[in-house]
């Protein structure tokens, strides 16, 4: 019987990272409250009032610790929160390849040191990773692959023998299963967003969350801002090879209603003190309508609250008069991802966007200086040759983006590019792959 839930969310930052005790580590990491768990959270707790739910976000207290000078160390921070909260179910949020080691070796450690607790992950980097079929997962009772919301609220009301269907979970040992004809692996797609809880934003104290760090639109708001993050859009319109949206989130598109997200803005401002809030979509400007009765109710409401777009717009979506109305209404940092200066190096990447696009476009950045603007790029991708880089740097030069930000490419699971990989369709003989970055 499941009474006592534990979420666990594990960090992207390793020891080494955290133990270094330098001037940098106080004030410098990302702190992003986990806003996935808070959605699984507030799903529950309408329905099942009886249920108790704690959480350990193990990447801030990390930095906590880190920040007065103390060693740390996951296993003694997990075992003592276990110990205090005596949970029947840990469920752990593994999000990226650089959480993945660190998941697995807590798992490892809670499933030899508490072995009655069930052990339920689920996140991004985890689902991606389901269909190898790895023995890295044994750790885990049971996986949960995509969005979770039904399925992991399924999983609750199956392992307490209320029925016997559960979507969207894969059972990685028969433990708990009382037939495996129970459980189906296709994930289901919440396709009403709106239908979906407020995400229980008091899962963690995000109140405080800012004074132990920054969002990425940290340089345009000051060091003492209140901050969060909100999910306003499921999905993409678009399908670029490396990223692993589509294969997540689905094909359509799911947005919330204006009325919705300003809801949950007042929310987190009235009631946790939030005085920034950063939208992590992917496609925050779909619709233009929306984005735009979004700004008006914003600006009509005179809040003292900033906002931001720190994952990514596409560029092909701004305007004029789009603009003005975001920066009317308290955006203070756009994230764009333009990813290559090469025509041809975009049409392989699937990014919506060409050199025309860029050069009616970027231009308009210059126009609306209120905002501090982004420019994503990628580097080092299969088959990129010289001339294709130095068209990319040559790109960053040429507009006026704030901070141009180069990344490597990293292939990531169940994105395109990575399945094309395992296929053999590129040459990549000189290029070693990490699936744990
Ligand atoms: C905000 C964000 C960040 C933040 C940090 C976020 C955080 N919490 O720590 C910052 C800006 C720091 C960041 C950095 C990076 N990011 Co990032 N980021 C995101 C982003 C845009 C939003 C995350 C989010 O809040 N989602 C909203 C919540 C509601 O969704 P969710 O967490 O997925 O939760 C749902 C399910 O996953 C599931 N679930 C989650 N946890 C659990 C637990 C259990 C028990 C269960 C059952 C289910 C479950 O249920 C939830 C509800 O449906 C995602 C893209 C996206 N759309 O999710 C990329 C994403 C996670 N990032 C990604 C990447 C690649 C990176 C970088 C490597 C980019 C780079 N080149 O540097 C770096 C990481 C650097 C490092 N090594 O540390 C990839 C990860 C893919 C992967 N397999 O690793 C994503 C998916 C983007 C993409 N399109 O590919 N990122
Ligand atoms: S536009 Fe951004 S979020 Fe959408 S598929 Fe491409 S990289 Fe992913």
């Amino acid at each position: 019987m499941i009474k006592k839930i534990l979420f666990i969310n594990t960090p992207r930052l390793t020891l080494e990272q955290l133990n270094e005790h330098n001037e940098r580590s106080k004030y410098f990491w990302e702190v992003y409250p986990p806003l996935g768990l808070m959605y699984l959270s507030a799903c529950l707790k309408k329905e099942k009032k009886d249920l108790l739910i704690d959480a350990l976000d193990l990447h801030i207290e990390g930095i906590k610790k880190s920040q007065k000078n103390l060693k740390v160390n996951w296993e003694e921070i997990v075992k003592n929160k276990i110990e205090e909260t005596n949970p029947d179910l840990i469920g752990m949020s593994v999000m990226f390849g650089a959480s993945f080691e660190t998941a697995k070796n807590i798992g490892n450690f809670i499933k030899k040191n508490f072995p009655n607790v069930i052990i339920v992950s689920g996140g991004v980097h985890i689902s991606g990773l389901i269909k190898e079929k790895s023995n890295d997962l044994d750790f885990n009772d049971f996986v949960s692959v995509r969005e979770s919301e039904k399925h992991f609220f399924e999983l609750i009301e199956y392992l307490n023998n209320e029925h016997n269907k559960v979507t969207g979970v894969i059972p990685i040992n028969d433990r708990h299963v009382r037939d495996k004809m129970h459980f189906s692996p296709e994930a289901s797609i919440i396709e009403h967003v709106d239908e979906l809880p407020i995400p229980d934003f008091g899962l963690v104290d995000i109140k405080n969350y800012y004074k132990h760090g920054i969002l990425s639109a940290a340089q345009t708001v000051e060091y003492d801002t209140p901050l969060a993050t909100m999910q306003t859009v499921r999905g993409c319109t678009a399908r670029c090879t490396f990223c692993s949206v589509r294969n997540f989130n689905g094909f359509g598109i799911r947005t919330h209603s204006p009325e919705r997200v300003l809801k949950e803005m007042l929310l987190l401002y009235e009631k946790y003190g939030i005085r920034h809030i950063d939208f992590v979509d992917d496609d925050f400007t779909v619709s233009r309508s929306r984005v735009i009765k979004i700004c008006e109710m914003l600006i009509d409401k005179k809040l003292d609250l900033t906002w931001s777009i720190g994952n990514g717009v596409r560029l092909g979506t701004l305007d004029d008069e789009i603009l003005t109305c975001m920066a009317d209404s308290g955006c203070t940092y756009v994230s764009l991802g333009i990813e290559s200066g090469d025509e041809q190096m975009l049409k392989e990447m699937k990014k919506p966007l060409t050199k025309k696009i860029l050069e009616k476009k970027a231009p308009l950045l210059e126009k609306h200086l209120r905002i501090y603007y982004r420019a994503n790029f990628i580097t080092g991708y299969p088959g990129e040759k010289p001339e294709q880089l130095a068209a990319t740097f040559d790109c960053a030069e040429k507009y006026s983006w704030d901070w141009s930000l180069f990344s490597l490419c990293k292939p990531l699971p169940d994105t395109e590019l990575y399945n094309k990989i395992l296929e053999g369709k590129f040459d990549d003989t000189k290029i070693k792959y990490s699936k744990n970055r």
